[in-house]
């Protein structure tokens, strides 16, 4: 309900009579103001006035779960929202959810992370409300070895919500990171827990360094964030709701064929390093060749002496000549 009134409450720009309130919602004057205490309590200023009703102060940058629900537009996709303060890893929780039985589609924010998780072991750095950490839970009915290919449809999905919400033309590397300038500004780790043959469930987190400001010497000189990019702060719910928005758009169209030929082209013009000498950091030793983009499996192909190599995420870390990008 909260979220309901936020929402006439914005779209109004003006008072909203609490009688009006009462009847679009079908609830008491009583719960009408209780909703909107709760309201102000998450940091939306509410002016109440005698005879006109409530109106919303315009531009408070709220990250809270009311304020996502207000703006999400998903047909499935946050409409189960856990939003939390403090958490170990939002992947952890997305599990914890999923082993409880949470459905299809749900997607765990949190304020901050304890121990937010990269690939292999590796920590993920969350300050506290300056970015985006989140993970959606999925109970996709194909195979193991095609969920590989969701941290592809992620990292799509990241790439157009940061332009739509900034303007700012962001890149993919291959296969878990978006950049700009550059630099990393996202990472995507998709965790999933498998019986025999099949998922049970696949949980994507995506991590987006948001209004970060500065960062821990260790990252300084590959991290950046979009406030650092587009010179301002930028609403956190906002991009929640546009990545989620595309990541809709982005998984129906892997849906229907179960691999990225409707969106390999697409993703090919978002790739970073595309036809330049990338360096493959394989199990086995590494190797250097001309990057040619993905193919419909998501693979990464590297050409070296006339032969066509394909990379499989997961067993590679994959630079540029030049440094991390
Ligand atoms: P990765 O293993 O590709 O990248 C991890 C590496 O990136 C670290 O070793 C460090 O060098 C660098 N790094 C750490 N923090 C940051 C940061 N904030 N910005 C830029 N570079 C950084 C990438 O793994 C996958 C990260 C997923 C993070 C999300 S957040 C929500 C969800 N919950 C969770 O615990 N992880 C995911």
């Amino acid at each position: 309900m909260k979220a309901n009134i936020l929402k006439i409450l914005k779209d109004a720009k003006d008072y909203v009579s609490g009688q009006e309130l009462c009847e679009h919602l079908g609830v008491s004057r009583t719960a009408v103001w209780k909703a909107i205490q709760q309201l102000e309590k998450e940091g939306y200023e509410i002016e109440a006035k005698r005879n006109r009703g409530y109106r919303l102060t315009e531009g408070k940058n709220v990250f809270a779960a009311t304020e996502i629900k207000s703006i999400l537009q998903t047909e499935q996709v946050g409409h189960n929202l856990v939003f939390l303060d403090l958490v170990d890893s939002t992947n952890n929780e997305a599990r914890r959810q999923a082993e409880k039985g949470a459905g299809d589609g749900t997607l765990v924010v949190a304020l901050e992370q304890s121990s937010g998780k990269g690939r292999r072991g590796r920590s993920w750095v969350s300050a506290r409300g300056a970015g985006v950490w989140m993970s959606l839970l999925l109970r996709p009915d194909f195979m193991p070895e095609d969920a590989s290919m969701l941290t592809l449809i992620a990292a799509m999905a990241v790439r157009e919500g940061i332009r739509q919400v900034t303007g700012l033309e962001g890149q993919i590397k291959w296969p878990n990171d978006v950049v700009l300038n550059g630099k990393k500004v996202c990472g995507i780790l998709t965790e999933m827990s498998t019986e025999m043959e099949w998922i049970r469930y696949v949980v994507i987190g995506i991590g987006i360094n948001v209004n970060m400001r500065e960062f821990p010497e260790e990252i300084r000189e590959t991290a950046t964030s979009l406030a650092l990019c587009a010179d301002k702060t930028i609403r956190c719910a906002e991009l929640i709701a546009a990545v989620a928005g595309t990541w809709e758009y982005y998984y129906k169209k892997f849906l229907k064929t179960r691999d990225l030929s409707l969106l390999m082209e697409e993703y090919n013009q978002m790739l970073v390093n595309v036809d330049r000498e990338v360096k493959v950091l394989a199990p086995k030793g590494e190797y250097t060749g001309i990057s040619r983009g993905i193919n419909e499996r998501g693979e990464l192909l590297v050409e070296t002496n006339q032969e066509l190599r394909t990379v499989l995420s997961g067993e590679v870390s994959v630079r540029g000549i030049y440094g991390y990008v």
